[in-house]
């Protein structure tokens, strides 16, 4: 597979919107917590990096990934965000558990995002082995946790864009 060649998180920071006036949700789960903390730190450097201010960036943890929809939840429904990014790492086991908890945070947060038409952005490592993982949480194939960043500044300012636009 291509993407197994390269680091896709090499981006053009010229082409990403600036996000000084944006407020940004991180949740993260605590579950394979070495490498979401390499995912968080992707994200919040990323952030600050295009100009969201540290007191616009909240950040909060929950258990494990299953969790991440509501505590996306709990953010929005408490605080006015331009964008939640969820961080999470679920590995293959032996069981089908991998595949219940990544269907849950995937349809959770897709229904998060649009119950509240908020972007709420899916940074969910989903691998084989714990060797996967970190190869994408700011090893050899970049860190998701930065793509994500990206994708939050962007569609934040794309719904500022189109809102300002339909006034
Ligand atoms: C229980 C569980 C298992 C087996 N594996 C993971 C995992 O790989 N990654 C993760 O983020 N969380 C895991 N969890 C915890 C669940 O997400 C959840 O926190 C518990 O089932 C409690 O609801």
């Amino acid at each position: 597979m291509a993407t197994q060649l390269k680091n896709l998180s090499t981006y053009d920071p010229d082409a990403v919107p600036d996000g000084t006036k944006l407020k940004i949700g991180i949740i993260v789960s605590e579950w394979n917590r070495e490498v979401t903390k390499e995912l968080e730190n992707g994200a919040r450097d990323t952030l600050l990096a295009h100009g969201v201010k540290s007191e616009n960036l909240i950040i909060h943890s929950v258990p494990g990934s299953f969790e991440l929809p509501l505590g996306a939840q709990f953010l929005l429904e408490n605080k006015k965000l331009d964008a939640v990014i969820i961080l999470g790492c679920v590995i293959q086991g032996e069981t089908r558990h991998f595949e219940f908890i990544c269907q849950a945070v995937t349809q959770g947060c897709m229904n998060v995002g649009l119950e509240y038409n908020t972007p709420v952005i899916f940074g969910l490592l989903t691998t084989d082995t714990l060797e996967q993982a970190i190869d994408r949480a700011g090893g050899k194939h970049g860190n998701k946790g930065t793509e994500a960043a990206i994708t939050a500044l962007m569609m934040a300012s794309l719904h500022k864009k189109l809102s300002s636009f339909l006034d």
